[in-house]
């Protein structure tokens, strides 16, 4: 979309001295409201900060900055005014009135942005829970607003033709919440019944999973160019959260040694809570990997602080003990780094070891080294099995087969012999 065509915002923030966040961060975050205000297409044409021990009560602001902002919106002709924080509804309702403009939160915008970009019916059902649930402690603000409008008092304790319609509004979100949680669990279980199917195959699980634009989908397809039958590529862009569903793709390895590669939606500070409450099920798939790819954008000079943002989310959804490797990724936009090339082991809280390696994602030798790492760590743990199965036993044999990958199969005189690759876990 041209620029021209897109709507302008006005972008303001906070930064809470008494709060612990360094200013550089919330430099930082407000940088990121103005690329998801982007993803979003929207033109943000101004940006006010200000200093405050904490964010008031009323307007989150100081009130002459509130005023300032009015200024500047009337001199862009802005739509609307997006804050850097989660505003309460007394917030919204306060600075709608002050503003007399739609103000939206970087919830607001990140929920937008999400539905904007749901395909499956999943994921479509998962942002749906997250911004009804988000909208309706919210709702009030809004019937305030129309009933100013209308002439109508507006005030909480009235029994006016407002608040009944509000009632009536805060049921239907109810049923509609409890109708979609019921058709999420229904998803959720077919879900299981993959994942169960998968694990049977014997083939192990490698999640990609990292700060949004770090290059997870561009590792994703060219592992699928270089290694693949499934030619099918997945969406990757420039932007902020370009994926949100889940794909998995089987990757050849090599000699039989194949794997699963997944590839789903991305972290982001100050992620919405509704929302990784409502992609927990997507996300929780990154529990049963056999390994985790954290992938960072080695570039961007805040990739320290995307890597705690990813370790914190990973550990949440309580995958810290799954076995890691962290791919430092698009080295070839940083002039002084040296890849491909192993990196140094990082070690967790937790006690866990993740080796590391430093790479770009267009580049083969890259893919070649991270293709070798990644098979070191998974088939670590597996064991290569030979046995001669009678001609009369078949169902052995099926049941052999469904454990791991069949590397070969012969057929003898007094039977088959197969020999079969599967994960050292599995045995009894
Ligand atoms: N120069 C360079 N660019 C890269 C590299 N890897 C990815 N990119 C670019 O970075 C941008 C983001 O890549 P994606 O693969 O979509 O990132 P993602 O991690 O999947 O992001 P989300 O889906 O938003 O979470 C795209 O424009 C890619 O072309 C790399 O190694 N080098
Ligand atoms: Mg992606």
């Amino acid at each position: 979309m041209q620029n021209e065509e897109r709507e302008k915002v006005i972008l303001a923030g906070v930064w809470e001295s008494a709060a612990g966040e360094s200013y550089d961060d919330f430099l930082h975050s407000m940088d990121e409201l103005a690329e998801l205000a982007r993803a979003c297409d929207k033109d943000p044409a101004e940006s006010f900060t200000q200093i405050l021990d904490r964010c008031t009560a009323a307007l989150y602001m100081g009130s002459g900055k509130v005023e300032e902002i009015k200024e500047a919106v009337a001199e862009h002709g802005a739509a609307r005014v997006i804050f850097n924080d989660t505003l309460t509804p007394i917030q919204i309702r306060n600075l709608q009135k002050e503003l007399d403009i739609e103000v939206m939160d970087r919830t607001a915008l990140i929920l937008e942005i999400f539905r904007s970009r749901a395909r499956t019916r999943e994921a479509k059902l998962q942002v749906e829970v997250a911004r009804l649930s988000y909208l309706k402690p919210r709702l009030i603000g809004m019937w305030e607003k129309q009933n100013r409008q209308g002439g109508a008092s507006g005030s909480m304790s009235s029994k006016g033709e407002g608040e009944t319609q509000l009632e009536i509004d805060r049921r239907t979100i109810d049923h509609r919440l409890a109708d979609m949680r019921r058709e999420l669990k229904v998803v959720e279980r077919e879900r299981q019944t993959q994942r169960k199917k998968r694990q049977a195959s014997g083939i192990p699980l490698v999640a990609l999973v990292g700060y949004t634009n770090a290059g997870k989908s561009t590792i994703m397809n060219s592992f699928v160019r270089a290694c693949s039958d499934e030619k099918k590529s997945v969406f990757e862009a420039d932007m902020l959260f370009a994926t949100l569903d889940t794909t998995v793709r089987r990757i050849s390895g090599g000699y039989g040694y194949d794997f699963l590669l997944s590839d789903t939606v991305g972290f982001i500070q100050k992620l919405p809570t509704g929302l990784v409450e409502a992609f927990k099920s997507t996300l929780e798939e990154v529990k049963e990997a056999d390994l985790i790819l954290q992938v960072i954008d080695y570039s961007d000079p805040h990739h320290k602080d995307h890597m705690d943002t990813t370790s914190r989310t990973i550990a949440d959804l309580g995958a810290g003990d799954v076995p890691m490797v962290i791919v430092y990724n698009k080295c070839d936009l940083k002039e002084d780094a040296s890849f491909p090339r192993r990196a140094p082991a990082v070690r967790s809280e937790n006690g866990r070891v993740s080796p590391g390696v430093f790479i770009s994602a267009r580049d083969e030798d890259s893919l070649e080294l991270l293709r070798s790492v990644i098979l070191d760590e998974v088939y670590g743990g597996y064991v290569e099995e030979v046995s001669v199965i009678p001609y009369s036993r078949g169902g052995e044999l099926a049941a052999l087969k469904g454990k791991g990958t069949v590397l070969s199969e012969e057929y003898l005189e007094d039977g088959i012999r197969i020999c079969v690759r599967r994960r050292k876990k599995n045995e009894p």
